[in-house]
Parts: structure tokens; C-alpha cells; sequence
């Protein structure tokens, strides 16, 4: 399974409506206690020229998953049942899409008379900041007599107490610009508010994308180094309903020129540092999805747990010199393949076999 990313943000600010524009999935609106999944495929051009050369019987694209999580009420992460689902789902996705409301609709019911995307954020990071905090002190609790005898659980707990106390004052962990080190000691807790965080700005239409309420969430997004995408949602989500060969037309009459979903994409490929690699023969073409230093063993993992836990060596070869050399046994001739170990990084492009030992 490639990325996963789920929508998060408060009712009603149009989160199921952007799933719709985003994976033209067509779940309805208005649900709000059901979620909704969706696999959509990444397009790549190069799956195009490696299925000419290979002319595989399957073709495999990169996935991303997209998950419409229920909207977050002041409160929900606090609690018994509902909440604790909720924190359930966010736990389990890879990277959190803000949605955040920026169009005015007095007859569109929300939680507050006015449109605040700074507001909207801190209280969305309030959620998880809650969360969080209680984690951090269970294990800070959990720790507190092994930390007395153990210097390695002391730092582990130092570094927790570090991390609590920024919360406590508001900073969610993602923006404490925490080292390898205290990352390291808070790994297995998994934090929410370390997630990463790309902020969709849900607006009426293009004209508003210069408005004030996009430009406030475009400074909380480059205050932290991250994207911000720009959807129509309302109008954005009726090109699910339309032939393929009318999209583009369509786009082009919102001021357009590509769907909502590349545009998360490439954002969303950019703050999280991914890259596509891939496998190819003759019984499948197949594009994976790493972070960019990924050794060869975690790359490996994603096409199978045994890839990872096996793995032996990996060999090599480039997209571009595939494309100008022609074939795969020129590539060789040229001596162009490398057989790289363990430390290797998967760079974008890579076409790899993994030789590993079966489990
Ligand atoms: N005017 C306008 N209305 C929108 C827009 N996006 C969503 N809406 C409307 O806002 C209402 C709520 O949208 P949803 O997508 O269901 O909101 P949600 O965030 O999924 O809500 P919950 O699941 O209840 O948290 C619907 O009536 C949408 O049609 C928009 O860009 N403009
Ligand atoms: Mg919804």
C-alpha cells in the first residue's frame, strides 16, 4: 500500500465535499459520522513507456489512499467511544490534509458566524495537542521508576516531558523542531501533532484564491514549511459526474488547469519528500512510493514485508538510461546496473529487483 492521507478538519468546512472533488469517489454529504475511503492511482508518464517496452500483463500505478475523517468538534478527542474512534483514524494515516473552511455560506450551518482560518487551525492542533498530552504522560508515568535506575529511560523521559511541556503551551510537536535524537525517544508514541500537515484552503471559486482568508492560511503553512492547495470544493467535486474526456473543459471553465487531486499530489509529494520507483517485467509493471532516504530494505518492505526482513542485495537500474539505451540488456552491456546493499537510498526513477532470503 502507497501514502495515506486523511482529510481532517471541523463540520461542515467541506471535508467529504473535497474527498469527492478529490477521489470523484461520490460519498455523500452531509454523513457525518461515516467515513469514507478511497484509493486513487498517481499519474506517471513513465508507467506509460515502461509498459510499452515491457508490455507486462499487469500494470500497477503508485496509490494514494485518501480517508474522509469525520468532522472534529472541540472535545471529540477527549473521552470514551466516539473520540477514541476518531484518534483511531488519525493514528493510522500517514500524512493530515487541514481542510479549512474559506468560503461564506450563511445558509451552510458551522460552528462559528465567520471565517477564521487561524482559528480553524489552532483549534483542529488543540485536538490533537489534547491527545497527545495524555500519551506523553502515560508513558512519562508508565517510565517514572525504570527512569530512576535505567540513563537511556531518563533521557526517554526527559526528551517526553521536553515535547509536553511545548504542547502545553500550544506548539504542536511538528513545529517544536525537535533533533534525530528526541524523535527518536518519542517514536513509539506515536504523536498526532507530528503528523504532516498540508493545508487544504476550501473556497468558492478562484477569485477567492486571493482573498484574505487564503493568504492567512498560506502564512501559517509557510511558517512551518508546508503546502497549502486551493480547491473549489462544491464546484470541484461535480467533475466526478462528468465523462472523462470533459474534465479538462471543465477546469478550464473553473480557471483550472489541472484537477484538484494533481495538485494535492504534487503537494503532497513535495512536503512529505516522496519518491516513485519501480519494478518491471513481463508479468508486471508496478510504481512504489518511498520518502526520499528510504534505505534499499525499508524500499524493499514496500512491496513486501518478507523484502525488507529477507533482504539480501538490490539491483539498479535508471529510468533515463532505460529510455535512451532502449532495453533493459543494453543497459547491462553498458554497464550501467548497480548492485547496491543495505545503506542504499532509493533515488526517484529507480527500476529494482530485490534478491532477499524467503522467510
Ligand atoms: N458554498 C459552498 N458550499 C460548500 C463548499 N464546500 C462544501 N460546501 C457545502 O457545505 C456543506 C457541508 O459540506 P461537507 O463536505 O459535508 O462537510 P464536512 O466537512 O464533510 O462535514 P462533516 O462530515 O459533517 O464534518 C454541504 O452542504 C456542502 O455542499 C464550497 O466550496 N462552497
Ligand atoms: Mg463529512
Amino acid at each position: 500500500m502507497g501514502l495515506n492521507c486523511g482529510l481532517v478538519g471541523l463540520p461542515c468546512c467541506g471535508k467529504t465535499t473535497i474527498f469527492n472533488a478529490i477521489t470523484t469517489a461520490g460519498a455523500a454529504s452531509y454523513n457525518g459520522s461515516e467515513m469514507n475511503r478511497a484509493v486513487v492511482s498517481v499519474p506517471d508518464q513513465r508507467v506509460h513507456c515502461l509498459v510499452e517496452m515491457y508490455r507486462p500483463a499487469k500494470v500497477v500505478s503508485a496509490a494514494l489512499e485518501v480517508v474522509d475523517i469525520p468532522g472534529l468538534k472541540s472535545g471529540s478527542t477527549v473521552g470514551e467511544g466516539w473520540g477514541t474512534r476518531l484518534l483511531g483514524h488519525i493514528k493510522d494515516v500517514d500524512a493530515l490534509l487541514y481542510v479549512v473552511r474559506c468560503f461564506e455560506d450563511a445558509s451552510i450551518p458551522f460552528e462559528y458566524n465567520t471565517i477564521d482560518p487561524v482559528r480553524d487551525v489552532e483549534a483542529i492542533d488543540f485536538e490533537l495537542i489534547v491527545a497527545d498530552s495524555q500519551t506523553l504522560q502515560n508513558k512519562i508515568e508508565r517510565l517514572a521508576k525504570k527512569a530512576l535506575k535505567d540513563e537511556d529511560v531518563a533521557r526517554q523521559v526527559n526528551d517526553c516531558r521536553r515535547v509536553l511541556a511545548a504542547l502545553q503551551e500550544g506548539t504542536p510537536a511538528r513545529k517544536q523542531g525537535l533533533s534525530e535524537e528526541e524523535l527518536a525517544n518519542i517514536r513509539e508514541c506515536h504523536l498526532l501533532s507530528l503528523k504532516p500537515v498540508l493545508y487544504i484552503a476550501n473556497i468558492r471559486n478562484m477569485e477567492d484564491a486571493g482573498g484574505v482568508h487564503v493568504g492567512a492560511l498560506q502564512s501559517i503553512a509557510n511558517a512551518e514549511g508546508s503546502e497549502i492547495v486551493t480547491v473549489c470544493g462544491r464546484d470541484e467535486a461535480e467533475i466526478g459526474e462528468l465523462e472523462p474526456e470533459d474534465r479538462l473543459e471543465f477546469l478550464a471553465s473553473l480557471g483550472l488547469e489541472e484537477s484538484s487531486m494533481e495538485r494535492l499530489l504534487r503537494a503532497a509529494y513535495k512536503r512529505l519528500g516522496l519518491v516513485n520507483f519501480f519494478t518491471a517485467g513481463e508479468t508486471e509493471v508496478h510504481a512504489w512510493t518511498c520518502r526520499r532516504q528510504d534505505s534499499a530494505p525499508v524500499a524493499a518492505g514496500k512491496i513486501h514485508s518478507d523484502m525488507e526482513k529477507g533482504f539480501i542485495r538490490m539491483e539498479v537500474i535508471r529510468y533515463e538510461d532505460l529510455i535512451e539505451l532502449g532495453s533493459e540488456s543494453a543497459v547491462l552491456r553498458a554497464g550501467k546496473q548497480r548492485v547496491v546493499g543495505r545503506n542504499y537510498e532509493v533515488q526517484e526513477g529507480d527500476i529494482v529487483v530485490v534478491l532477499f532470503n524467503p522467510a
